[in-house]
């Protein structure tokens, strides 16, 4: 059998089990082949908005069929709650990830130390992104930029509105030289809509908030790849209700650099930071060089990370368990069999 060939092309949409690939100018519907389906381990081996692949095409070219998924260089996953599920691959390749906040009822900064963690966690570097900027007037503004800048050291922070036009120029600089992005926040952020802002027209579909308490109705619902006029890319990404850590202790510590620096100074090395004698953590919340809320924050993330380990490796276990189970049951079934065979 002759082997097809293949090209290379960028997957740029996701439904389901359907995408979309773009090659040579222009965007085909594209899926992928049952040999690259039937080897995958888990989501993680099969394509992601964003991933570069070799396809062969079909139809007069019109369809195309994805053969092989490129080596990545970062990749965004969505934890899910700990039910021992795989994690589910958001965006690939991506050299920055936009964390998009709304300064109205959007604003949420508990939410936003746990996006900062996964995407620090992804390989890309995080950017915050403040909307909806005429929405709140000073002083609030200046008291929710400082606590924003609080949250995220290190991180730059923009502010803008996708209404006036203030501070979108400062997105596109940020894609300048035609880096690969990708937006993540809650659903009404604005994300879409800033995009459409970046990209001169109606690209992407947005929807208004709820009146009663400003929540987004999720419009986006599937990731979508942009190129924009600045010759960046970008990613939009459905509004995210939950965003579960696990295993995500290189996020933790880069979201949370002050603290780890300031750990190296306790008196014991796995300080938890509570009530240990010698703790320079502690210290430095008493002193008021370290707010207090950022340590609670970190214990909290901690302590929710801690817990689905353990939670999944005891689901890991019973799985385990229950395979070498059934495993033994099929031997004892078998010798039964032979024996009956050999009329024992
Ligand atoms: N006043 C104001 N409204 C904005 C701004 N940015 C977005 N909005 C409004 O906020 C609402 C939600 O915007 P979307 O862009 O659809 O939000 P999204 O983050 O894409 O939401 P999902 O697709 O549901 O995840 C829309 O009514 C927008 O017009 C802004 O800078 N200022
Ligand atoms: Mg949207
Ligand atoms: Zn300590």
């Amino acid at each position: 059998m002759s082997e097809k060939s293949t090209v290379p092309a960028l997957v740029t949409a996701e439904q389901r089990q359907s995408f979309t690939v773009y090659l040579e100018g222009r965007e085909l519907p594209a899926s992928v082949c049952g040999k690259l389906l039937g080897e995958a381990a888990s989501k993680l081996d099969l394509p992601v908005v964003g991933d570069n692949v070799a396809v062969s095409l079909h139809d007069n070219g019109e369809k195309a069929v994805i053969h092989g998924v490129l080596p990545r260089t970062s990749l965004l996953l969505r934890k899910e709650a700990a039910t021992g599920k795989d994690a589910q691959p958001l965006a690939a390749n991506i050299a920055k990830i936009f964390i998009v906040m709304g300064l109205d009822e959007s604003y949420n900064i508990a939410r936003l130390e746990r996006l900062l963690v996964a995407a620090w966690d992804s390989g890309a570097a995080p950017v915050v992104v403040l909307t909806k900027k005429d929405l709140c007037p000073e002083p609030a503004l200046r008291e929710k930029i400082s606590a924003v800048e609080r949250a995220a050291p290190g991180v730059e922070v923009v502010c803008l509105s996708s209404v006036s036009g203030e501070g979108v120029e400062s997105v596109a600089k940020l894609l300048g030289g035609g880096i690969r992005c990708c937006f993540i926040g809650s659903s009404g952020a604005g994300k879409s809509t800033l995009i459409n802002r970046l990209s001169g027209y109606e690209a992407a579909q947005t929807g208004p908030v709820r009146t009663s308490d400003g929540r987004g109705r999720h419009t986006t619902t599937s990731r979508h790849l942009y190129f924009l006029p600045c010759g960046g890319q970008i990613i939009d990404t459905p509004g995210i209700r939950e965003f579960c850590l696990e295993y995500a202790q290189t996020g933790l510590d880069a979201s949370f650099t002050e603290i780890e620096e300031l750990a190296k100074e306790c008196r014991f090395q796995d300080c938890s930071h509570n009530s240990e004698p010698g703790c320079a953590v502690v210290a430095a919340v008493g002193k008021g060089t370290l707010p207090a809320v950022r340590l609670t924050s970190y214990q909290k993330l901690k302590k929710e990370m801690l817990h689905h380990e353990i939670k999944t490796d005891l689901i890991k276990r019973i799985q385990a368990k229950r395979k070498s189970m059934a495993f033994s049951r099929l031997c004892r079934d078998g010798s039964v069999k032979k024996r009956k065979l050999r009329g024992g």
